[in-house]
């Protein structure tokens, strides 16, 4: 397959791109990252195809726009069928739905303790902590979230992972100590070529949520 067939309107630090990526390393898809200036001018190909929604990850095949990460990682499952990242029964795929939902409107929106200070702070870590531990609940004693094999829920978790140590740093907790098995779940996804090759350094991200914090005037 010829590069320019997948583009990807990349930033490093977005866990909503990090999805895309490590779903494309799964199936062995060639792709083509373009790294976007989202605060100092978004390139005309993000704003081109959607006006209103100016957001990364956008994926383009063979030219033709798609945005938001979970449409994203399901039409890649369906185009490059193997290996599947979605289970194969309709209540599995629904379970998984489910669960990405669940980390889009709650675990994402907790996670908002390195945008914040004080009581809010605290009261997002608390939040943030029990909502891990229902994740952790939803593992079970699975070796995925999905079962024996690597999948779609496991793939938006650990994205969201690569700000953990960064959210643990502003909250004064740890996830090992708060969430053991998730904890031991995250560095068994660690260990695969897809995941270590697009997560970025834990290091680097805090960094970059302290540049904001100060952008944003949270200090
Ligand atoms: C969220 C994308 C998003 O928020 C998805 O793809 O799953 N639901 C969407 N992207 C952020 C970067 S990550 O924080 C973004 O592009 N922000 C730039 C902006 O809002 O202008």
């Amino acid at each position: 397959m010829s590069k320019g067939e997948v583009v990807l309107l990349d930033f490093w630090a977005s866990p909503f791109c990090m999805r895309v990526k490590i779903a494309l390393e799964e199936k062995g898809v060639e792709y083509e990252a373009r790294e976007e200036h989202l605060f100092a001018g978004k390139s005309e190909l993000l704003l081109k195809p959607n006006p209103v929604y100016q957001k990364v990850p956008v994926f383009l095949h063979h030219g033709k726009p798609l945005y938001d990460s979970i449409t994203i990682i399901s039409y890649i499952d369906e185009v490059w069928p193997s290996p599947p990242l979605l289970p194969a029964s309709a209540y599995g795929r629904a379970q998984a739905r489910l669960w990405a939902d669940f980390i889009d409107e709650k675990v994402l929106v907790a996670g908002n303790i390195w945008r914040s200070k004080g009581e809010v702070a605290e009261r997002a870590k608390n939040e943030f902590i029990d909502l891990l531990k229902q994740l952790e609940g939803g593992l079970g004693e699975k070796e995925y979230f999905g079962g024996d094999s690597f999948g779609f829920v496991d793939i938006i978790v650990i994205s969201l992972a690569s700000w953990f140590y960064a959210f643990e740093k502003f909250g004064w907790f740890k996830v090992e100590e708060e969430c053991p098995k998730l904890s031991a779940w995250m560095n068994k996804c660690m260990q695969r070529e897809s995941v270590a090759k697009v997560i970025p350094d834990a290091e680097k991200v805090y960094e970059y949520a302290i540049m904001m914090r100060k952008l944003r005037g949270i200090e």
